[in-house]
């Protein structure tokens, strides 16, 4: 099958995840971010992720694809109940997060922005719905702060390094994307549990990190 993402995106993570703790196979393909022919093509409208199926036919909307995917065996694995706090922490640190990681991603070196107008495309779209990155990045420090505050909170929530309320669940596939992305920026404060927790989530779940072009 094929997955059609842009590294960036946490929604293209969750579709990630199923196959990778499913140990599936799947061919990544990456799109330019403004690439608009593609995805039209595909699903009718620029949206990511997508999944190709054998026979050819596309499958939009994250969710769905996790679902679909962790049933294709009739074992499915994300058996475990949700916690609201999880999803009460996710609404709350959703709320600001973006005007931290928006400014960071137009900058990193993703596949999607292999070319300047690609680059350009994400730059201008986000700026207009979330102001001005340069505005934005004056504000960092106190983001970087808050995020770290957040993450001690969730650090109390967390029942094991494998699964966030012990047993996989659809929470885990809602919360390692943006513990993912926040790799992105380097300063911020990761208690234990939350780290052993993001490092194993990778490992399981077979997506990379972001460490490693961190700024
Ligand atoms: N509800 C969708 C949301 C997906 C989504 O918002 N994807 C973003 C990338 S993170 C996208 O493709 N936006 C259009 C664009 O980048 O032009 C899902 O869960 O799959």
């Amino acid at each position: 099958m094929k997955l059609y993402i842009y590294d960036h995106c946490p929604f293209c993570v969750k579709a990630r995840m199923i196959f990778g703790l499913k140990n599936l196979p799947l061919e990544l393909i990456v799109m330019l971010n403004d690439d608009e022919q593609t995805p039209k093509k595909l699903i009718g409208q620029k949206m990511a992720p997508i999944l190709q199926q054998a026979d050819g036919s596309a499958v939009p909307e994250s969710m769905d694809i996790v679902r679909l995917v962790d049933k294709y065996d009739h074992q499915p694995l994300l058996n475990g109940k949700s916690n609201p706090a999880i999803s009460d922490w996710l609404r709350h640190v959703n709320g600001y997060v973006n005007k931290l990681l928006l400014p960071r991603i137009a900058d990193a070196s993703f596949a999607e922005f292999a070319t300047p107008e690609a680059r350009s495309y994400f730059s201008e779209k986000k700026q207009a719905s979330v102001g001005d990155f340069s505005e934005l990045r004056k504000h960092a420090p106190g983001l970087i702060k808050n995020i770290s505050d957040d993450l001690r909170q969730l650090d109390k929530l967390i029942v094991k390094p494998n699964a966030v309320n012990g047993e996989l669940s659809e929470d885990d596939i809602h919360l390692f994307p943006l513990l993912r992305s926040l790799t992105l920026v380097n300063g911020i404060e990761w208690p234990s549990r939350v780290a052993d927790y993001r490092d194993n989530m990778a490992k399981q779940t077979q997506v990379n990190l972001l460490s490693s072009i961190a700024a």
